[in-house]
């Protein structure tokens, strides 16, 4: 299990590679654009202004993932087919579509069916630079998939089964069909705290916290995004 899980550590750190790249910008390395203007794109220099204060990117930090984001998605906009065809690249041997159509829904916070550079940043400022607390937050928001408040064992196993399917059979080459399963039951134990069949923002908080094996796995699928 621990070679699996290296073996899947290594994949997901080409995703985290990816961001970060796509954070510093090197991504438009083979683009001679014009100098940045802000004028000239719908995001005007007061908007930004506020997307600085609403997130922690500097003002720079800004221009250069909007560069970056307005580089990979020309109309401004991501949907969810771009999010799939961006995760199928990375994850090649699997089946990441669903997984990144989960992640697409924890992206797009105003729920209307794309990922702006808004909804971009707010998301990226949580990940890369949110206290613990607001990153706990954004994982149980993405695992509670009907968005009622409550993780239960059905969300988790859909998800844990998106991840399973993502990584493929090459990468989890000893892998049996109820491992997803065991996984779901094995964190419910852990934090469905007062055993009623739901976990609860609470209880997601409190035992990832207390618990340094779940603070781990959750460094892993962290990393994914
Ligand atoms: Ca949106
Ligand atoms: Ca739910
Ligand atoms: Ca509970």
């Amino acid at each position: 299990m621990s070679q699996c899980r290296k073996r899947c550590k290594r994949q997901l750190t080409k995703v985290a590679r990816y961001f970060y790249r796509f954070l510093m910008g090197t991504l438009t390395q083979d683009s001679v654009e014009d100098d940045f203007e802000l004028s000239t794109v719908c995001h005007r220099p007061e908007s930004m202004d506020k997307l600085q204060e609403q997130t922690k990117f500097t003002k720079k930090e800004l221009q250069v993932l909007y560069r970056g984001f307005k580089n990979e998605c020309p109309s401004g906009v991501v949907n969810e087919e771009n999010f799939k065809t961006i995760y199928s690249q990375f994850f090649p041997q699997g089946d990441s579509s669903m997984y990144a159509h989960f992640l697409f829904e924890a992206f797009d916070t105003n729920k209307n069916g794309s990922v702006s550079f808004e909804d971009f940043v707010f998301g990226l400022s949580i990940i890369l630079r949110g206290t613990i607390n607001d990153r706990l937050n954004w994982a149980f928001n993405l695992y509670d998939l009907n968005k009622d408040g409550c993780i239960t064992k059905e969300e988790m196993l859909d998800i844990m089964k998106s991840i399973y399917d993502m990584m493929g059979k090459y990468t989890y080459p000893t892998m049996q069909d109820d491992a997803p399963r065991e996984h779901v039951e094995s964190f419910f134990q852990k934090m469905d705290r007062n055993k009623d069949g739901v976990v609860t923002i609470e209880e997601f908080i409190e035992s990832c916290k207390k618990d340094e094996n779940i603070m781990q796995s959750m460094q892993l699928f962290d990393n994914v995004i």
